[in-house]
């Protein structure tokens, strides 16, 4: 009988065996110009949109640091001493939408690359509240979070590049902004697309590649 137990038993660990692995890894890589002409065009929508409805700043993988911290660790130029709860002391960031390096955390915003409600109007108000937690926390992709001077996150809020540009680096920001709307199968409003195409040749960035995987 107890042989017999063990046998079932070993046939029921087979069982996730046959289901297919979930891990398809899809990923873009293209041009710049090949991955603006790739997004989809949709008009906008903003109803229904509250900031609460993205959770953020959790600790996915329970470590003692949020994900405002993890990117913090992770983009440091001079690296912080993590102590107890994951508290950081010393350490520099380097703002390259400003070019302004600082050592205070507290003068460092993690700036949602894709703005929260830019990322609901262009279509993650159909997502799933678990879906908005891991857009809104997502640290599989470097350039969806970056840490930032707090006056230039407040200064962009909820802008796309329409609306919105760094003074410093645009090719960079063109091309992460543009990889997180492709990562997350978000869609442009046609003013957002004409001004992503106007930016990106006017700053000669065209041939620059994208390179992504896609988290959904
Ligand atoms: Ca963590
Ligand atoms: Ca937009």
């Amino acid at each position: 009988m107890k042989l017999r137990g063990l046998f079932i038993l070993a046939c029921g660990a087979l069982v996730p065996l046959t289901i297919p692995t979930a891990a398809n890894a899809a990923s873009y890589s293209g041009t710049l110009t090949s991955a603006i002409s790739s997004l989809t065009v949709a008009s906008e929508n903003r109803t229904g949109y509250s900031r609460d409805l993205f959770q953020h700043w959790i600790d996915a993988d329970g470590d003692g640091c949020s994900t405002r911290n993890e990117v913090l660790i992770a983009e440091a130029e001079e690296a912080p001493t993590v102590g107890s709860s994951c508290s950081l002391s010393g350490g520099r960031w380097y703002s390259y939408y400003d070019g302004v390096s600082w050592t205070a955390t507290s003068d460092i915003d993690i700036d949602h690359m894709v703005p929260l409600a830019e990322a609901w109007d262009s279509g993650a108000r159909t997502w799933t509240s678990t879906e908005r937690r891991d857009y809104a926390n997502d640290l599989g992709y470097y350039g969806s979070l970056v840490g930032v001077t707090d006056n230039e996150n407040q200064e962009k809020s909820d802008a796309d590049p329409a609306e919105w540009m760094p003074d410093l680096q645009k090719c960079r920001y063109l091309k992460e902004y543009v990889s997180v709307k492709i990562r997350w199968r978000l869609s442009v409003d046609s003013t957002e697309k004409s001004a992503l195409t106007n930016l990106t040749s006017a700053n000669g960035c065209g041939s620059q590649t994208v390179s992504v995987t896609l988290a959904r």
